[in-house]
């Protein structure tokens, strides 16, 4: 059944108000191409309204800014207890706007994203300055002093997770927040805004402006009163809002952009362990995921049998209706995606890489491609150098470690990378020498928010997750006080 819709509006100071212009837009589920609702087009001066609600609420006098740092964490905490509450509905809203098949979003309500939030609560009151020996009758120390008003754009590829996340470290910081979701996935955002109202957030602590990229993602990018901008999705925009920043007010920026991640199989892998790595580094969510494993090189002397293994793999998964709690494989977002994704299939058998499996639409409703294997990849081919952010493993041959790190690295990308070895010199080497804000051993995909996540070169700018999370957040301020004579 159909998961009721709450909430279509914009969300500024705790209310729900229409687009200044009266517009809406509607938004689809992936799995049959159908409307769910008409959305409140947020704009300008959507923006503008909602840009203003948050930085009232970071008035040095408001209720959030004299809160203890506890009791925002105690704030989050109770966040996540909602969350938890309101699992089943949240997970099937994420299903229902996103495709993302339930097993899949179930995981995320149920455990992944309240453990985060907990995690992230537990550090709002850690932020702590320092005490510093300057020379002469001096005392210095250091506050750490949230930034301000944060601007926070959202891909639709993880809606949950990607507000949950941002939002919350910026919270835990004690910013407040304009959210702009993906115009594709706003409902969850939506949902997850009017439990944040009921967990006691104050009015105008976190807002949320549905709506297109050029439009008010735009706008939120270019706006003087917003100290900070967390952005997630393409390069191409990623470089846009990092020159807004820089024509603008500088913002600080943090960004998570794409990736063209390298997966090395080496001879000496347990191929039972080896091949199902591989297949859920590429498949899982229908490969729309950033640090999807898209280039998987395997070592010349399991080539083969590897290769076999691996179309075997992708030709088990069980493509489906992703609210069945069975299926394995779902729809793309769009249609856009959909057309892409099978323009890059088409490209890569005509640069010679040998289709094995797939490569084809499923059906005529939703936006469905079947898992699909190429062998025989070479470098040089656009499968091999672009996100295609769908479900396509592109299989490329090597002889040696060292050959092949030389390869994994030549890419403006850096965001992840994996090898399946039994050799820990082989894990250690390809460890150090790769490219990568994050590297899996043995395993891909696995998530903590204990652990920072980010990437090098053109994959992004800075890092989430982890102990220092906050500091994107935070402003260091040095105070020196003269003293009659030195402590
Ligand atoms: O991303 P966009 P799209 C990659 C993936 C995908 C491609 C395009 O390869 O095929 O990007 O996806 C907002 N100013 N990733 O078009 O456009 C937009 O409204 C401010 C990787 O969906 O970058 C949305 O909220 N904001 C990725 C968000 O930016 C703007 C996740 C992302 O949209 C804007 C998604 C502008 N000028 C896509 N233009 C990952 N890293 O996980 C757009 N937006």
């Amino acid at each position: 059944m159909a998961p009721e819709i709450k909430y279509t509006k914009i969300f500024i100071n705790n209310e729900w108000v229409g687009s200044k212009s009266g517009k809406t837009f509607d938004t689809y589920n992936p799995h049959d191409g159908s409307v769910i609702a008409k959305v409140a087009e947020g704009d300008k001066d959507d923006i503008a309204a909602a840009v203003a609600a948050a930085k009232a609420a970071f008035h040095r006098n408001s209720e959030w800014r004299l809160l203890d740092a506890s009791a925002r964490g105690r704030l989050l905490n109770k966040f996540a207890d909602l969350i938890e509450r309101d699992q089943e509905y949240l997970s099937s809203l994420e299903t229902y706007n996103n495709g993302m098949i339930c097993s899949f979003s179930k995981f995320m309500a149920q455990g992944m994203l309240p453990a985060s939030v907990r995690y992230l609560a537990s550090l709002a009151d850690k932020i702590q300055g320092d005490t510093i020996p300057t020379d002469g009758d001096l005392f210095t120390y250091t506050l750490k002093q949230p930034v301000g008003v944060c601007g926070l754009i959202l891909p639709w590829n993880g809606p949950m997770p990607m507000f949950v996340n941002k939002v919350c470290t910026a919270l835990a910081a004690g910013c407040t927040v304009v959210v702009k979701p993906a115009e594709q996935t706003p409902l969850t955002a939506l949902a997850l805004a009017a439990l944040l109202a009921e967990a006691g957030v104050p009015k105008g602590v976190v807002n949320v402006v549905p709506g297109y990229g050029h439009t008010a993602g735009a706008s939120l990018t270019h706006h003087p009163d917003v100290a900070k901008i967390s952005f997630t999705g393409s390069v191409e925009v990623g470089k846009l809002i990092q020159q807004a920043a820089g024509v603008n007010n500088l913002k600080r920026v943090t960004l998570e952009l794409g990736g063209k991640s390298p997966l090395v199989i080496m001879d000496d892998a347990d191929l039972n362990l080896a091949v199902p790595v591989a297949a859920h580094g590429v498949f899982t969510h229908q490969g729309q995921v950033c640090v999807a494993a898209s280039r998987l090189y395997v070592q010349s002397g399991i080539y083969d049998k590897f290769v076999e293994a691996a179309v075997k793999y992708a030709q088990t998964l069980k493509i489906g209706n992703p609210n069945d709690p069975t299926t394995q494989h779902g729809p793309q977002i769009d249609d856009e995606m959909l057309k892409k994704v099978l323009g890059y299939v088409e490209q890569g058998k005509k640069e010679g890489a040998k289709l094995l499996t797939g490569g084809k639409r499923i059906g005529n409703t939703g936006y469905y491609i079947e898992p699909t294997v190429f062998a025989d990849v070479k470098d040089n081919m656009t499968i091999a150098k672009e996100e295609i952010f769908g479900p396509v493993q592109s299989i490329l041959k090597f002889d040696t470690l060292e050959e092949v790190i030389d390869r994994a690295n030549n890419t403006s990308f850096g965001l992840a990378a994996g090898i399946c070895t039994t050799n820990v010199n082989n894990a250690l080497q390809f460890s150090k020498h790769v490219e990568a804000g994050i590297v899996w051993v043995n395993t891909y995909l696995v998530f903590g928010a204990q652990a920072p996540f980010g990437g090098f070169k053109e994959s992004g700018l800075g890092r989430e997750g982890g102990i220092n999370c906050l500091d994107p957040y935070l402003e260091v301020k040095t105070v020196s006080m003269a003293l009659p004579k030195k402590l």
